[in-house]
């Protein structure tokens, strides 16, 4: 699968050319130059339905922009430009270096499309953000889960601009910050007749800036959820549920440390 893909990129030449001359290079002493290692800094796989982009511990940048549709298009640091039809599990690991990982939902999530979008930013100051820039449609699913690794981190899932949940479909975010002072946030508005959840936000050790602000139109019928932990260090924390529904919408603890705590009424709050 790995030859077909780099054979439609026509890369096969480039990979080879690259072999000989790595093991001259090593003849040479072992030279290696920055731009060498940027050359090699990530390897997309395509082995649908995952698509996995694993990069090394240069400074790399990974962008995915998924049509909702069946199409993933994207780029990332050393490997380029690249496509992928048929995805439902996506995979980026970006290691160590100063990493920026983007990923844009660029039209509608049609009826019953799966996304699991899986990102781990390993050691660095990382940046991930998740723009969901349109409707998600009946029982389609986004599920995204970040871990920013040791490391001051800045996680933001932007689902802000009326996007809309239709019935029987989800939207979900599941948030690591790890060590490290990281910034970790998720912003929702639309109308909500299915599951919007900012089903965790963890900050880990360090002092974390935690952010939720989940806001359903007047007419959702739907379930929303917030919870976050400041876990260790001097937390700043916010949540805020905004609906017309009734009940509890969420749940916040601060951890040790002295932390610094707002919500809504229908957030309980543990300091
Ligand atoms: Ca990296
Ligand atoms: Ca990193
Ligand atoms: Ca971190
Ligand atoms: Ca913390």
């Amino acid at each position: 699968m790995k030859g077909i893909w780099k054979s439609i990129f026509g890369r096969n030449q480039r990979v080879t050319g690259k072999r000989q001359h790595r093991a001259a290079r090593h003849r040479l002493g072992g030279w290696e130059t920055l731009e060498d290692r940027k050359m090699m800094a990530c390897v997309v796989a395509n082995m649908a339905p995952a698509l996995t982009i694993t990069c090394n511990g240069a400074n790399d940048q990974v962008f995915l922009f998924d049509d909702g549709a069946n199409m993933i298009n994207g780029s990332a640091t050393g490997f380029g430009a690249f496509a992928a039809a048929n995805i439902s599990d996506i995979k980026v690991a970006t290691g160590s270096g100063d990493d920026v990982v983007r990923y844009d939902l660029v039209g509608n999530l049609q009826d019953g499309e799966q996304r699991n979008v899986s990102v781990s930013l390993g050691l660095g100051n990382d940046r991930f953000d998740a723009n969901v820039l349109h409707d998600l449609k009946k029982a389609s699913s986004l599920v995204i889960t970040a871990s920013g690794g040791a490391g001051n981190d800045a996680i933001w899932i932007n689902a802000g601009n009326d996007v809309d949940v239709a019935r029987g479909a989800r939207l979900k975010a599941i948030l690591y910050g790890n060590d490290g002072n990281d910034t970790l946030g998720m912003v929702y508005r639309g109308e909500n007749d299915g599951s919007v959840a900012l089903r965790e936000a963890s900050g880990g050790a360090g002092n974390d800036t935690i952010r939720g602000h989940l806001q359903e139109d007047v007419g959702s019928t739907g379930s929303i959820w917030g919870q976050m932990h400041g876990d260790d260090g001097a937390d700043v924390m916010s949540l805020f549920v905004i609906t017309p529904n009734a009940g509890q919408k969420g749940e916040m603890w601060g951890g040790l440390g002295a932390d610094a705590m707002a919500s809504s009424a229908n957030v309980v709050v543990n300091p």
